[in-house]
């Protein structure tokens, strides 16, 4: 089979389709697709989000994909397999950001799936399943607290508490779907059916350095680590800075910040992670004692028993702090996703597509960042490649690759479908 000349071609031209230089291009247009000015926010059911998949969508139709959105709002691209009954392979990662998000965490994957298929298609290549790519709409949870809102959506995981989630301004998950013009009526459109799904594979920048501290451009991943997240308050009173003696004070912001130093003390003694993202002190000026401190908290672990077992001792701890400050300590979960291990037979994929650049001991990571993954995992079995990103940055705008990794990653994700094809 004769390849069209671009392929043959080397991948510094941006023009030449489907090469990593047309994808980090492209990433470079989808960070203009912010809610900010000179930062990269993009969240759920937003105006950029709109504006994304409608990109993605064009970006979809030109691979060979039929584009459509879906009814949770996610991007998709169907490429038919042989048969109208043909199973399904997925591919995929989200469009969603943190605020002051990087360009290539969620994007990359999804643009690298694009790429896959507009390559395949290329080169004529005829498989035995069908492609499904997926640009989840909400992997990271910003707008409404709860992460992997499209992917669970994806896998008839949705639930039907999620609608009267609220954002910061008050907006519920419902009104949030009228406004872009979806049915929440209609949220069971978006899963897919079991018995049609092959299995899922996702490419994705490490968010860590351990690819770079080994000097490999790609690795495998083993495992997810399971994730929970608390909205946490101290409660205290508020007064006067000048004239409450120490001894009657009941400062929250004092007791808040106690607890951060004992969830950084507890998560690294136990070999868990335990990260205070966000923390607000009320009524917030100078000259008034804070009598209420709102604090966030994201606790990982290998097992989702060593991450419970440090929530309780997180949590008894949080008591003492109060107690000693004549302070309330309340929390409510917002989020919790189960650890998970990657499906055997999609990882040798991965493995086979990573030996085909080259590597052939690809290097083994557990991922300590949450991914669609995880939720398509209910659904079907999952596997990932892990690209190299610059110091292990990640959620930062600094969130950098190399060109010529993003080509390895291509052609080993490439070679992994293609090996799953084999022994179809
Ligand atoms: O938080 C995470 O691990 C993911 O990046 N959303
Ligand atoms: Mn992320
Ligand atoms: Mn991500």
């Amino acid at each position: 089979m004769s390849l069209p000349e671009w392929l043959n071609g080397d991948d510094k031209d941006g023009d030449v389709p489907f090469s990593a230089a047309e994808i980090l291009e492209r990433c470079d247009i989808l960070a203009t697709h912010s809610s900010r000015v000179g930062a990269i926010e993009r969240s759920y059911l937003t105006a950029e989000h709109a504006r994304t998949n409608w990109t993605v969508g064009e970006w979809m139709a030109q691979a060979g994909l039929e584009p459509w959105q879906d009814a949770a709002g996610n991007q998709r691209g169907t490429l038919a397999g042989p048969r109208d009954d043909s199973p399904v392979l997925l591919l995929g990662s989200h469009l969603d950001t943190v605020p002051g998000a990087g360009r290539y965490d969620g994007i990359l994957g999804t643009l690298m799936a694009i790429a896959v298929v507009g390559r395949l298609e290329a080169k004529g290549v005829r498989l035995p399943f069908g492609i499904e790519v997926l640009g989840f709409a909400d992997e990271e949870g910003t707008r409404f607290g709860r992460t992997l809102l499209g992917s669970c959506a994806v896998a008839g995981a949705w639930q039907d508490s999620w609608w009267e989630l609220r954002d910061a301004q008050g907006i519920s998950l419902r009104t949030a779907f009228e406004a872009f013009g979806l049915d929440p009526a209609r949220i069971e459109e978006a899963a897919l059916p079991r018995e049609r799904v092959l299995g899922y594979l996702e490419a994705h920048i490490e968010q860590g350095p351990l690819l770079e501290d080994a000097d490999r451009a790609l690795g495998v991943v083993t495992g997810i680590m399971g994730a929970r997240r608390f909205d946490l308050t101290m409660v205290g009173e508020a007064g006067h800075a000048g004239g409450m003696p120490y001894g009657r004070r009941r400062d929250a912001l004092l007791g808040a910040s106690e607890v951060v130093t004992v969830i950084e003390t507890l998560a690294r003694d136990h070999g868990a992670i335990g990260t205070v993202g966000r923390m607000q002190a009320y009524p917030g000026a100078a000259n008034v004692i804070p009598g209420r401190a709102e604090f966030s908290l994201d606790l990982r672990a290998e097992t989702d028993e060593l991450r419970d077992r440090v929530w309780d001792l997180i949590q008894e701890q949080a008591a003492k702090v109060a107690a000693a400050r004549n302070l309330d300590f309340q929390a409510v979960e917002r989020h919790d996703a189960e650890a998970t291990v990657v499906g055997e037979r999609l990882a040798e994929a991965i493995r086979a597509g990573i030996a085909a650049t080259g590597d052939t001991a690809p290097l083994e990571l557990l991922s300590k960042a949450g991914h669609d993954a995880m939720a398509i995992a209910s659904l079907t079995d999952y596997a990932m490649l892990f690209i190299r990103c610059g110091g292990g940055i990640s959620h930062h705008k600094d969130e950098s690759v190399i060109e010529a990794d993003v080509a390895l990653a291509l052609d080993a994700f490439e070679a992994a479908v293609l090996d799953l094809a084999r022994t179809f």
